[in-house]
C-alpha cells in the first residue's frame, strides 16, 4: 500500500525546467532531453519487458502514440503503476526527471531480481530536494550503485544521459540473482523423492521433478504446504464463509465443506458478485499456498470429487499479489457437472482484465467420482488435462503468459454466487474433496 502511495505521486510531478547536469557526478551525461516514452523503452529493453497491445489504459495516450505498448507492458510488468498517472494521464512524450528515471530503474530491477539491499542515508548536498515519494527509491538506488551517494543529484533535472543511467543499471542488474521465473527457468523448491503410491503422469518427461506433494494422510492439514482460508481472509465473491473448521483432513482425503448454515462470524458481513452485494449465508472450506509455495511453471495435478447440486462452485485455481493475473485451473458450477470451465484473466488492471474462457464437455459426472485435472504451464503455452488426456485447447498469448508469474494455489468450494442459489438439489453437507494435490517441475523448457 504505502509503494502504490508513493508511486501515485510520482509521475504526476509537474516537470521542473531542468538544469544540464553537466556537474552532476551521479548520473551519465548526454545531449538529449529523453521522453518518458523514450525512457521508458530503454527500460523495457533492459528489463526484458515485452510490449503488449494497448488497451487504453492512459488518458492522454491512444494506440497510435509509438510508446503505448512499452507502457501497456510496463504497466502489466508492475514497474509502471498504473495510479503513477495523474487523474489517468502518463505523459508519455514529457521529459523524464532524474528523480523519476532512479524510480522507474529501481521498480524494474525488482521486476526480475532478487537480494537488492535496502536503501542508505543519502549523502547528496541537494537532497532536501528530493520529492518525499521518490527518496525511498533514491536511497535504493545509491545502495546498489545505480548512483553515487556523493555531490548532487539534481532530482528534477530532466535527464540527459538516459543511455549511460541505463547501462549502469545493466551492471547493477546482471550482479543480482534473479527472482525464481524469470531469466532461466528452473526447479524452484527441493525435489522430493516420489512417494509410493505416487505415479508419474505417463505424458511428462523424465525430467519432471516432483517439488510439492500432498496426499492429505494423516488428520489435520498440513501447514507447510497450505494456509486455511484465502489469503485475505474469509470471504470472497460468493455466499460462504470459510473457517478452518470446514477444511477436513480424513482418510487420505482433503474436504472443504460446504453447510447450510449462517457461520455467526459472518453476521453483518456482505459478499460482491456481478456488481451486487448480498449478505454471506453459508459456511465453507478455503485452503492457499500464498504464504507457503509461488509457482513459476510446471506440471500441477489434482484429484478430486465435486459436491453434488446447484449452487456449488468448486475451484482449483491460482492468483498472485493484485489482480489480473488469475489461473482457473478447474471450476466446476455442479448444477452443470459435466462441464469443467478453465480460464486465464490478465491485462493491465481489473477495468482493462482479458480473458480465455473455455468450457470443456466432459464424458462423466463430475460430482460422481474422483477424477485427476491437470494443467500444465510453461513460458510458451498452458493445457489442460482430464485423467492423463489434453482437453480444449492450449493457450498461447504471450500477454497471458508474461504476466502469470509467482503464482499460489487456492481450493476452494463457493456457494451461491456463479451458480447461483442452492436449491432441493444442493446436498448438505456439500463436500469438495481432493485426494491429492503434486506440483512438477523441470529446469529448461
Ligand atoms: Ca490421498
Amino acid at each position: 500500500m504505502k509503494l502504490r502511495a508513493i508511486a501515485a505521486a510520482f509521475l504526476g510531478l509537474t516537470m521542473l525546467t531542468g538544469t544540464a547536469l553537466a556537474d552532476a557526478p551521479s548520473l551519465g551525461h548526454g545531449p538529449q532531453v529523453y521522453s518518458k516514452g523514450q525512457f521508458m523503452r530503454l527500460l523495457a529493453a533492459e528489463a526484458k519487458v515485452n510490449p503488449l497491445i494497448y488497451s487504453g489504459v492512459f488518458k492522454d495516450v491512444d494506440a497510435e502514440n509509438p510508446y503505448s505498448d512499452i507502457a501497456e507492458g510496463l504497466v502489466v510488468a508492475g514497474i509502471v503503476d498504473m495510479e503513477m498517472a495523474k487523474d489517468g494521464e502518463i505523459g508519455l512524450d514529457e521529459p523524464i526527471t532524474n528523480e523519476e528515471a532512479v524510480a522507474l530503474m529501481v521498480r524494474a530491477l525488482r521486476y526480475k531480481k532478487s537480494d537488492m539491499s535496502v536503501g542508505e542515508d543519502l549523502k547528496f548536498e541537494d537532497k532536501a530536494d528530493i520529492s518525499p515519494w521518490a527518496v525511498s527509491y533514491v536511497e535504493v538506488a545509491a545502495a546498489n550503485g545505480l548512483v553515487d551517494n556523493s555531490g548532487r543529484f539534481e532530482p528534477k533535472a530532466k535527464v540527459m544521459g538516459a543511455n549511460a543511467m541505463i547501462e549502469r543499471m545493466d551492471k547493477v542488474y546482471r550482479s543480482l540473482p534473479l527472482l525464481p521465473g524469470s531469466g532461466l527457468m528452473r526447479i524452484e523448491f527441493p525435489v522430493l523423492d516420489i512417494p509410493e503410491g505416487v505415479e508419474r503422469p505417463a505424458m511428462l518427461s523424465e525430467d519432471y521433478q516432483l517439488v510439492f506433494d500432498d496426499e492429505f494422510d494423516g488428520d489435520t492439514l498440513n501447514t507447510k504446504n497450505w494456509g486455511y482460508n484465502y489469503s485475505w481472509g474469509h470471504s470472497h465473491n460468493h455466499s460462504g464463509w470459510c473457517v478452518p473448521e470446514n477444511v477436513i483432513v480424513k482418510d487420505g482425503v482433503l474436504t472443504m465443506r460446504g453447510e447450510d448454515k449462517r457461520h455467526p462470524d459472518s453476521v453483518g458481513k456482505q459478499y460482491t458478485f456481478n456488481n451486487q452485494k448480498n449478505d454471506i449465508m453459508y459456511t465453507s472450506g478455503a485452503v492457499n499456498t500464498a504464504g507457503t509455495f509461488r509457482f513459476n511453471y510446471g506440471y500441477f495435478e489434482a484429484r478430486m470429487k465435486m459436491p453434488k447440486g446447484k449452487g456449488l462452485w468448486p475451484a482449483w485455481w491460482m492468483l498472485k499479489d493484485g489482480w489480473p493475473p488469475e489461473i482457473d485451473m478447474l471450476e466446476i458450477l455442479c448444477s452443470r457437472p459435466s462441464q469443467l470451465r478453465v480460464n486465464c484473466h490478465y491485462g493491465a488492471s481489473w477495468n482493462s482484465e482479458r480473458s480465455h474462457e473455455q468450457v470443456i464437455n466432459l464424458d462423466f459426472d463430475s460430482t460422481d467420482d474422483f477424477h485427476t485435472y491437470g494443467f500444465e504451464w510453461t513460458p510458451k503455452y498452458m493445457k489442460y488435462y482430464v485423467d492423463g488426456v489434453q482437453v480444449g485447447h492450449a493457450l498461447t498469448d504471450k500477454a497471458a503468459l508474461d504476466q502469470c508469474t509467482n503464482m499460489y494455489m487456492l481450493l476452494n468450494l463457493a456457494i451461491d454466487g456463479w451458480d447461483g442459489k442452492p436449491d432441493s438439489t444442493t446436498v448438505w453437507p456439500a463436500d469438495f474433496k481432493c485426494d491429492f494435490v503434486r506440483v512438477w517441475q523441470k529446469n529448461e523448457y
